[in-house]
């Protein structure tokens, strides 16, 4: 027997994690309070300039919006990441179409059911970068995961990617949200390795 390797022997991940990432196939809960319980009865999102309300959606009419799928890693701060995890939502490019306006400024704030926040940058958001998921791997989003309908953010750290989501408000300057508030970086790229406030 030869002792050369197969091509299907190569752990093609190593090159799709970034920096100290280490590769998952669970799926951990990550939330720092209990899963709230959101009914889509009641359910709606906000989208506001400021305190200026621009437009708010409740569940059908979330429902009726262009809807994409995509198959992307995601990569926690803690050092998890999981790779090829799909999910179907509404891309943000669609969600602010359908409120007819072109970003009043280069910032967001994504807020959620259970008082989380985080700060994000527009374009961080835009160009089929970001969704608001409500499917994954072809299920309604499980409330542990951000069910109903969840922020998500793939290309930067998971925590940027807001369970609950509730409300999106733009923002004049770049705000710092729960975890940026608490040392965590402002933008959290994981291939720049963007983990603390003080990291470049
Ligand atoms: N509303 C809300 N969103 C949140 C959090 C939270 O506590 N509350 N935790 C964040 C963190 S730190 C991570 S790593 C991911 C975890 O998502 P998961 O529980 O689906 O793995 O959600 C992020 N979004
Ligand atoms: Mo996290």
């Amino acid at each position: 027997m030869s002792s050369s390797s197969r091509v299907d022997d190569v752990d093609m991940s190593a090159e799709r994690l970034p920096p100290r990432q280490v590769s998952t196939r669970k799926f951990p809960v990550m939330s720092m309070a209990p899963t709230p319980s959101l009914d889509t009865s009641d359910w709606s999102l906000a989208l506001r300039n400021g305190v200026r309300p621009i437009k708010r959606w409740d569940w059908a009419g979330f429902c009726a919006l262009p809807r994409q799928r995509i198959v992307r890693d995601i990569h926690c701060v803690t050092r998890w990441s999981r790779l090829d995890t799909a999910w179907e939502g509404v891309a943000l490019d669609d969600l602010l179409a359908d409120a007819g306006i072109a970003p009043p400024s280069g910032f967001v704030l994504a807020h959620s059911a259970d008082g989380y926040s985080t700060n994000l940058r527009i374009d961080d958001l835009l160009g089929g970068r970001a969704m608001i998921a409500t499917h994954y791997d072809g299920q309604p989003l499980p409330p542990d995961h951000g069910g109903p309908a969840r922020l998500l953010v793939p290309h930067l750290y998971f925590w940027k990617s807001a369970k609950w989501l509730t409300g999106l408000q733009f923002t004049a300057r770049d705000e710092a949200g729960f975890w940026e508030l608490r040392g965590y970086h402002m933008r959290g790229d994981p291939w720049r390795e963007e983990r603390f406030a003080d990291d470049e």
